[in-house]
């Protein structure tokens, strides 16, 4: 595997969870597949499951960590190709790139949404210049529009807790004080629509995901029908894509709260993390035995390792 960024880089999701359950099992079994070689993990953002699930799973693996925070540790810098670089940025990513992949034998990146152009963050500009200028197998620890690790960890965590063949999972739109990326639930639907899922998406009007990401997926509007026999209730807020990187609505009665689990068929509750209580989902909801978003994000060594043996393999 020489890249990790959509559903596609995984190949078959049946031998893919499979060797997840296997890594689960015996996690040290591999210790000897990343000696002497070392990952880099590259954050332009904040992370706290990704940071520290990553090197986790790079550490299960036998190999070495290094982190770099760019602009905290590292010089500021610049990605735009072809400007005079007269203002505050001192490097550009042209030479950056190209070091940290001469360090390393694996590079993981993040690398948010910048919400300053829609064609800036759908073209992955960021995450594809790490691709073509570091020679070293890269991993999204979160694109400007997709979030695989976590799309694994959740299909993984679907995997463990269905009791029916084929399960009815909801993602949610719900409210919050600020814009996010729409990354985690374009990854989650992408993956979603992949697996042997009854998927369905709902959220107000302004509020559909990019035309490839809807086309497959079943949308219902109304919060509650779609909640209706849910089995998986996947709560996210987005941004709007239409008017990208707007807040349409702040609508609190999209809250995943007791009520609206009432209407489900006595559903599990998702949440990638990092969550604001009480805005996305109720106390009671989240605290409750239904709630998966522990264990969810317990999984995320299990994705992290599954994909960064699979490019030991392939080194
Ligand atoms: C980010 C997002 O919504 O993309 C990271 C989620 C894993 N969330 C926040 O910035 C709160
Ligand atoms: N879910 C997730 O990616 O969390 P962090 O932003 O803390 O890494």
């Amino acid at each position: 595997m020489k890249r990790f960024l959509t559903v596609d880089d995984i190949g078959d999701l049946k031998a893919a969870l499979a060797e997840a359950q296997q890594v689960k099992k015996t996690p040290f079994a591999w210790q000897d597949l990343g000696r002497n070689k070392t990952i880099i993990l590259v954050f332009f953002n904040s992370s706290l499951r990704t940071r520290l699930s990553s090197q986790k799973a790079a550490q299960n693996l036998g190999m070495n960590t290094m982190v770099l925070n760019i602009n905290e540790d590292s010089w500021k810098l610049e990605t735009e190709m072809g400007v005079v670089m007269d203002g505050d940025k001192s490097e550009h990513l042209r030479e950056a790139i190209p070091v940290i992949g001469s360090y390393c034998d694996i590079i993981g990146v993040r690398s948010f949404a910048r919400f300053e152009s829609r064609d800036f963050d759908y073209q992955e500009t960021i995450l594809n210049q790490f691709i073509q200028y570091s020679g070293r197998p890269v991993i999204s620890l979160e694109s400007a529009t997709r979030h695989p690790c976590q799309a694994f960890a959740d299909l993984i965590t679907i995997e463990e807790h269905k009791t029916v063949a084929r399960p009815k999972v909801v993602l949610s739109w719900a409210p919050h004080p600020k814009a996010l990326p729409q990354a985690v639930p374009n990854s989650f639907a992408e993956w979603m629509k992949a697996a042997d899922v009854d998927f369905v998406i709902t959220c107000p009007e302004g509020y559909d995901l990019a035309p490839d990401i809807m086309q497959g997926a079943h949308l219902e509007r109304d919060q509650r029908k779609a909640f209706e026999g849910a089995d998986f209730i996947y709560a996210k807020n987005w941004s709007s894509f239409e008017q990208y990187g707007k807040i349409l609505s702040k609508d609190r009665s999209w809250t995943v709260d007791a009520e609206h689990m009432s209407w489900t068929n006595n559903a599990k509750f998702m949440h990638c993390l990092p969550v604001r209580r009480n805005m996305i989902v109720s106390d009671e909801v989240i605290d409750s035995p239904n709630s998966l978003v522990i264990p969810e994000a317990a999984n995320r060594v299990v994705s992290a390792q599954v994909v960064m043996k699979r490019m030991l393999e392939s080194l």
